[in-house]
């Protein structure tokens, strides 16, 4: 049985990591598996990404069995943790977390590094790491302070409580709960929305708001007007003004 799975559906992607067993932990073949999946999705075909977990889980974090035998954590995290966050950033289409389940530890990291989240009514967020005595790694520290501030992020994270999905809502963690059957399902039409806009004004306007994150403001206003520069010369934005000034839908390729 393959630890992720990849299916493929017009412009979407969804990819399910696949030990349900252990509520998805990350061990290495997990983690390799996921980076070819990430790879696969760089494909100019695709244009939307889901990330969900299989069975009653996103993912418990890291695999505590396996955890054991690493020699050097450190190591460990930037082999197999930072290229799988990195690729998620660097995919210039969006990658949406479909949250099954309980996500814990560097599975709720995973999910934080996703462009936004949706989540089953049933989902639970728990921080984990420091239950076990650990500090929020796989990139945390940096999407938890943007996504709910530095506050409430460290007294969440260090608190070790666990958030329902409608609270997770109500701190703006995810954009929206749905049914726990209807999740998978609302995922793919979200996604399929998504795989029909202009693609690479999606991917452009995700770089723009990571880079805002550290930005001047005159450094910001420099790539924007960079970017705005590459937006004008695709297909899409050709095919956009054509359909306004036609009255027509427009149809956009992603190119
Ligand atoms: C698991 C796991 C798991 C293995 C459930 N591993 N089996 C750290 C260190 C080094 C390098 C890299 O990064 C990290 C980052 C981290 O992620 S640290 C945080 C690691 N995760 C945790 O500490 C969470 C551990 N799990 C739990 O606290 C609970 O399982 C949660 C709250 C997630 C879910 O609780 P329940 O719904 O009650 O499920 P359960 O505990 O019964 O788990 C179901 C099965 O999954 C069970 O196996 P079993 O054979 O007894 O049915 C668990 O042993 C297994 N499992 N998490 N991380």
């Amino acid at each position: 049985m393959a630890e992720v799975e990849v299916t493929r559906e017009g412009g979407v992607q969804t990819i399910t990591l696949n030990r349900p067993e252990v509520l998805n932990a990350f061990n290495r073949a997990l983690h390799a598996r996921l980076r070819e999946a990430l790879k696969e999705a760089r494909d100019p075909e695709v244009r939307a990404v889901v990330l969900t977990g299989a069975g009653r889980g996103f993912s418990a974090g890291q695999d505590l069995k396996e955890f054991g035998e690493a020699p050097d954590v450190s190591d460990a995290l930037r082999e197999s943790y930072h290229p799988n966050v990195l690729a998620i950033r660097s995919l210039e289409k969006p990658v949406i977390a479909a949250v099954n389940g309980v996500c814990a530890g560097a599975g709720l990291s995973l999910a934080c590094v996703c462009d936004f989240r949706i989540a089953a009514d049933d989902a639970g967020f728990v921080p984990g790491f420091i239950g076990i005595g650990l500090v929020p790694d796989a990139g945390g520290t940096y999407f938890l302070n943007r996504l709910l501030g530095p506050s409430r992020a460290f007294e969440w994270m260090s608190s070790n409580r666990r958030l329902t999905a409608v609270e997770a809502h109500a701190w703006g963690l995810v954009s929206e709960v749905v049914a726990s059957d209807a999740l998978q399902s609302r995922a793919a039409e979200l996604a399929a929305f998504y795989a029909a806009l202009p693609t690479r004004g999606i991917g452009m306007t995700k770089r723009l708001f990571d880079h805002a994150g550290t930005a001047t403001l005159e450094e910001q206003l420099e790539l924007e007007a960079q970017l705005q520069s590459a937006a004008t010369g695709s297909e899409d934005f050709r095919e956009g003004v054509a359909a306004f000034l036609e009255k027509r839908p427009p149809k956009f390729s992603g190119r």
